[in-house]
């Protein structure tokens, strides 16, 4: 699937469900299912944290997860492992600051996938701009127990900042986002929303999707 393209990109980001077998209390296959069931426009696997799976599991589960993105056209996209993403050739890669430079991972990845790329502040937004990147991740918005070494959380100001300088690059919230605050991050100027755990640990992972896409809906 290659949707390197501004506006499809803004499409995908709108209800963004990351997660990885640590975030889940059940089967991941199962949740992913539920949470596409409910209405997820792109998946990221971001396999990390306790317990999470390394070497031939961790192949093996992203294979099952991007078969079951595949049959519903929902764009996967790999955290962090440029070397899982390249050898399962997914749809793109999610990166932070502390990893490769953009520049290097297009290398590495190819023309026609998507790049994303965490920022905090407006210079490494700059950055990764000028390296090639198609969508910004920002946050955390709201304060999130999901990331153990997240920055303090910083509402929508870095998303507004950018908005007003003029940069139309995609751009999805990350960070406490809820069903319930979800359409602020939205009217601040993100193009869409991305979550953990109000989708993986939601008692119905279909109707946290759900809402959670209605929300944003309503705010556009
Ligand atoms: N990066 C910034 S906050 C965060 C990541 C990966 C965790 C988001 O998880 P949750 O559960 O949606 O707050
Ligand atoms: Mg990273």
């Amino acid at each position: 699937m290659n949707i390197r393209n501004s506006d499809l990109i803004k499409e995908a980001l709108k209800v963004y469900f990351i997660m990885g077998s640590p975030n889940c209390k059940e089967n991941p296959t199962q949740v992913l299912q539920e949470a596409i069931e409910g209405g997820i426009t792109l998946f990221q696997f971001r396999e990390k944290g306790t317990g999470a799976l390394t070497g031939n599991a961790k192949v093996e589960l992203a294979k099952e997860l991007q078969q079951l993105c595949k049959e519903h056209q929902i764009p996967f996209i790999v955290n962090d492992d440029i070397d899982l993403a390249v050898a399962l050739n997914v749809d793109g890669v999610h990166i932070g600051q502390e990893d490769e430079p953009v520049a290097e991972v297009r290398k590495k990845i190819g023309q026609d996938k998507i790049i994303g790329v965490s920022v905090h502040s407006y210079d490494e937004a700059m950055n990764a701009l000028e390296g090639g990147a198609d969508y910004f991740g920002i946050g955390p918005v709201f304060p999130t127990k999901t990331k153990a070494d997240a920055k303090p959380s910083n509402g929508t100001k870095l998303i507004e900042e950018l908005r007003d300088k003029g940069i139309s690059i995609p751009i999805v919230g990350i960070g406490g986002i809820t069903g319930e605050n979800a359409g602020s991050v939205i009217q601040a100027g993100a193009d869409g929303v991305s979550v953990i755990t109000a989708i993986s640990h939601a008692d119905s992972v279909t109707e946290a999707a759900k809402k959670l896409r209605k929300s944003v809906f309503d705010s556009l």
